[in-house]
């Protein structure tokens, strides 16, 4: 049997080993560096692989990314064309994902930051109750991650949106797609949540221009990727008020280095890159799917647009 190279900073490679053994028991997995003659090597399940390493792999067919997101593929400067490359696409990341996003949602809508500043200060202050149905969500990707979340959201009452690249049609989600729609999608949040993936198209997104179009007293939920943000743009934006406040999953330095403003800005929440991890116990079905797909000449699922880059 064809091996499969395993690499992650993140993940257990005893875990998934374990894992992927429930449904191919003589599973020939390779830990990197350790992968003993590169030429076996079929099939790269891999989160962050060092660059350079992918053109060493002369038999590789497939790279399946340990997350849901696979930019850190597009990354590499020697991507081999003829492979296939695939994704986790994992509902159970979904549900977490959306939960992390209505926990910020809520904590804004809900004026957390300003009861905590208050009770901080011994007052006992009340302050207008907010009106649900007002409250402009507006997703930015309306994919696995960003629908789960913009109907989880819309189910409790707010008034929600999403934003993609091509038209969409999503239950009680108001959608919008293409650089045209940017702009009135924006106009009409006051909680902005990125779940996009990164592609040359979407770095940079939230930036002084976009921003500009988001009302005064908006929020900014990133669980993307850092690369979406331009920081100076978001800090320049809080420090003059136009930005209420932001929540903060990921980092276009991860970790976020200590000297960092965010890590102390009194209106920046930074999380590190938790919001939805990859977990073999729920994944490693499609992956072993994939790898008897792959191994056997048939096209795995969940496959990536080498154009779109997600
Ligand atoms: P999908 O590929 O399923 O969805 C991507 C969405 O973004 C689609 O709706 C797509 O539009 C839209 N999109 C892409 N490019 C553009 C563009 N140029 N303009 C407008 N819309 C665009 O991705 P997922 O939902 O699975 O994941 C999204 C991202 O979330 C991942 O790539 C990753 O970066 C991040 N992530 C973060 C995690 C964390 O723990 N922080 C965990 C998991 C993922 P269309 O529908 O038209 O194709
Ligand atoms: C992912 C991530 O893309 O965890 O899955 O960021």
């Amino acid at each position: 049997m064809p091996a499969v190279l395993f690499y992650s900073p993140n993940d257990s490679p005893v875990e998934w080993e374990r894992q992927l053994r429930e449904f191919i028991p003589n599973l020939d997995m390779r830990v990197w560096p350790d992968i003993g003659d590169p030429n076996d090597i079929e099939f790269a399940l891999v989160w962050k692989l060092p660059p350079g390493n992918y053109a060493k792999l002369k038999n590789l067919r497939c790279i399946c990314s340990l997350g849901q997101g696979v930019d850190h593929i597009f990354t590499e400067p020697n991507l081999p064309t003829h492979v296939d490359i695939i994704r986790l696409v994992d509902p159970w990341m979904a549900q977490a994902m959306s939960e992390w996003i209505l926990l910020q949602v809520l904590r804004f809508h809900r004026q957390v930051p300003e009861y905590e500043n208050l009770e901080q200060q011994c007052k006992w202050e009340v302050l207008p109750p907010p009106e649900t149905s007002e409250c402009a969500v507006g997703i930015l990707g309306l994919g696995e991650l960003g629908r789960d979340a913009a109907g989880k959201i819309a189910t409790l009452g707010f008034n929600v949106a999403g934003w993609s690249r091509t038209a969409k049609i999503v239950e009680g989600v108001e959608c919008f797609h293409g650089e045209n729609q940017l702009k009135s999608f924006l106009n009409r949040t006051k909680i902005l949540c990125c779940l996009l993936p990164l592609t040359p198209k979407t770095t940079g997104i939230i930036n002084s221009d976009t921003i500009a179009h988001l009302p005064v007293g908006s929020y900014i939920v990133n669980a993307g990727r850092g690369q979406h943000v331009v920081d100076e743009c978001l800090l320049r934006a809080i420090d003059s008020g136009h930005i209420a406040g932001a929540a903060l999953d990921v980092f276009n330095e991860e970790p976020l280095p200590s000297e960092h403003p965010y890590w102390t800005h009194p209106k920046v929440k930074v999380w590190p890159h938790v919001s939805a991890q990859s977990n073999a116990d729920s994944a490693a079905r499609q992956v072993a799917d994939a790898i008897g797909k792959v191994f056997s000449g048939a096209v795995p699922n969940n496959l990536v647009s080498r154009e779109q880059q997600y």
